[in-house]
């Protein structure tokens, strides 16, 4: 009997779902069959993840209660990263794509006020692996706590741009129900640099969690973060949410040169306007793009993020 679910978590070869009805995860295998898929594939892109968290499959039932799964559905969004390059390993200019989660109705940028400081190229970053990817964004300042008055003006900065931006304190409980709201009925992702608050904000939310949290993780200690693989939890029968493992640089895959403006969300009315119609926005006459930071109707910080992560494209070029 094929059975419909949802994986929720990954452990090397151990892949566990959720039926589709049922509370209680299924640990599957996947078949060799579906590595040789990708392999066929090979000199197109080269990919790390088969099956990621939240993919929907299907599976079969072995007598002894684990299961085995024999198809997996296409996605309708993922959000992907560039798995940073291990030294010694393959060719040149080869980059990973490593599918951090897949299907999220939600996907929220956490940050966060203090410890670790309010970082706003990665969140530019983050934002730019969401846009590009299709995903509905929220951006999460989190701490509020720790120090109110400061990160006004980022607040103000991203909602002037038109993002939904949270401010929330797990300490204070400031914003918690505010963004439980948001999650009802829906995929929701947690990302965001290591000891932001994550885990802690989802712990907050559903008070029957217990998530593991850090004392001051990851972002002092290098390589350590408090949450170690993504895991998907199910809240309800439709409403999910997903804690990832922090990270502390997000290179966007695939990303074109000539498509980063683009992901500028606020870019976009302008650059039409530019005088040629290949304009990178950084040292072209006629821009419009470089007319309105000079306006300030674009910011000199989202400017400054622009040109930085177009600088590191130009040297992943031959993707
Ligand atoms: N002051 C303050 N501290 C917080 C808040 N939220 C979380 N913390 C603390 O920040 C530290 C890191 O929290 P985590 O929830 O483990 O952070 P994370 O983003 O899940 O980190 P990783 O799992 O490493 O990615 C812990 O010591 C938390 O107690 C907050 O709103 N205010
Ligand atoms: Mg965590
Ligand atoms: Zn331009």
């Amino acid at each position: 009997m094929v059975i419909k679910g949802i994986v929720s978590r990954i452990e090397s070869k151990d892949y566990y779902v959720f039926p589709a009805s049922g509370e209680d995860n299924v640990r599957c295998s996947l078949p060799g069959k579906f590595k040789n898929d990708i392999k066929l594939k090979k000199d197109k892109q080269y990919l790390t993840d088969i099956v990621a968290v939240g993919d929907y499959v299907d599976y079969e039932l072995n007598a002894d209660g684990t299961g085995v799964i024999n198809n997996i559905e296409a996605r309708e969004n993922y959000l992907s990263r560039k798995v940073p390059k291990i030294r010694g390993s393959g060719f040149k200019g080869e980059r990973l794509e490593q599918i951090v989660a897949s299907n999220i109705d939600n996907f929220f940028i956490v940050s966060s006020v203090a410890n670790p400081p309010f970082n706003y190229k990665t969140l530019d970053r983050i934002l730019v692996a969401g846009e590009s990817s299709g995903l509905n964004i929220s951006i999460v300042i989190n701490k509020v706590d720790l120090d109110e008055n400061f990160i006004g003006f980022w607040k103000k900065l991203y909602k002037n741009i038109g993002y939904n931006v949270f401010m929330t304190s797990a300490v204070s409980n400031e914003g918690i129900d505010k963004l439980k709201i948001q999650l009802l009925g829906k995929k929701n992702l947690f990302f965001g640099q290591s000891g932001v608050g994550k885990s802690s904000l989802i712990n907050k939310m559903y008070s029957e969690l217990n998530l593991k949290t850090g004392i001051i993780s990851g972002f002092t200690d290098r390589g350590t973060h408090t949450t170690v693989t993504s895991v998907m939890i199910k809240i309800d029968p439709t409403t999910y949410v997903i804690d990832t493992p922090g990270i502390r640089e997000i290179a966007p895959y695939g990303v074109l040169k000539q498509d980063l403006s683009h992901y500028f969300i606020e870019f976009l009315e302008f650059q039409k306007n530019c005088k040629f119609n290949t304009c990178t926005h950084s040292h072209e006459p006629g821009c419009a793009v470089n007319e309105a930071v000079q306006n300030g109707e674009i910011t000199g910080e989202r400017y400054d993020s622009y040109l930085r992560i177009l600088e590191t494209i130009e040297e992943d070029s031959q993707l």
